[in-house]
């Protein structure tokens, strides 16, 4: 058999996603996959996806409230790419059963005006770089089994993306609290969780900060014009054919996305 590296990785992880087949953490075969490796291996997968005609549209991140690194078991936070095939228009449904095991997850949502790039970068200078913040709906669908990965396994996976879709109301960042911006996240009309904006890390230009430096590390930066998932506000929730998730955001406006 081949040995591990990271053109296997990213064919393996590749092909789950292509042919929505879950499997199990690359950990478990290939135990010596280290943090740096992984995100070679998320870099490798995004390459293959420029190649075929994707364009990078901004950056996630990733395990940035307490409330999803509870969940995953893992308490560090992480960033991956997003993609122009990962946007879901406003108003456009899920379709279920094209993903594995899709999770919906409410998050805030920053557009670049300016470039961004560590390292050094505070929240405060953050928070300059963005012209506007969105309330949006994460769908993450992880190619692993149960959602059981290792933090090495879900920066190779690109934590999870899959699909997210941003909210229609446009507000400047000078014009919110965004520590104390509330979401309800709904399903079928049912509030099924809550949180405010200083789920994540405090703040989420900390999280932004945190995206700008760990990319820096790479020789990295966040570009004008891409957008930002902050991270999940709250532990994301299972869905299926005929659910109704929304997000409900104090100043940010409601999110709802129709899953068939
Ligand atoms: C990993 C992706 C985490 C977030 O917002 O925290 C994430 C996962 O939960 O599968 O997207
Ligand atoms: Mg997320």
């Amino acid at each position: 058999m081949t040995e591990w590296g990271v053109a296997r990785a990213a064919s393996v992880l590749a092909a789950a996603e292509a042919q929505r087949i879950d499997r199990g953490p690359i950990t478990a075969e290939w135990p010596e996959l280290d943090l740096e490796t992984a995100y070679q291996v998320q870099d490798e997968i995004l390459c293959r996806k420029v190649e075929s005609g994707e364009h990078i549209v901004g950056v996630k991140l990733g395990l940035t409230s307490r409330a999803k690194q509870q969940r995953m078991g893992i308490d560090s936070p992480l960033t991956a790419w997003l993609t122009d095939r990962m946007v879901l228009p406003a108003g456009a449904p899920l379709v279920v059963g094209q993903l594995i095991h899709p999770r919906v997850e409410p998050e805030i949502v920053f557009v670049l005006g300016e470039r961004l790039a560590g390292p050094g970068v505070t929240a405060a200078r953050a928070m300059e770089a963005v012209s506007h913040v969105y309330g949006g709906l994460e769908i993450i669908d992880s190619r692993f089994t149960d959602f059981k990965f290792t933090l090495p396994d879900v920066v190779a996976d690109n934590a999870s993306s899959a699909l997210f879709v941003v909210g229609g109301v446009a507000r400047k960042p000078e014009d919110l609290d965004l520590a104390l911006e509330a979401c309800l996240l709904a399903v079928d009309g049912e509030v099924v969780d809550s949180a405010t904006g200083a789920a994540v890390q405090g703040h989420p230009g900390e999280a932004l900060a945190l995206a700008a430096n760990a990319l820096a590390k790479r020789r990295q930066a966040l570009e004008p014009g891409w957008v930002v998932l902050t991270g999940g506000l709250t532990d994301a929730v299972f869905v299926e054919p005929g659910s109704r998730v929304s997000a409900d955001f104090s100043t940010l406006g409601s999110v709802t996305l129709r899953c068939e």
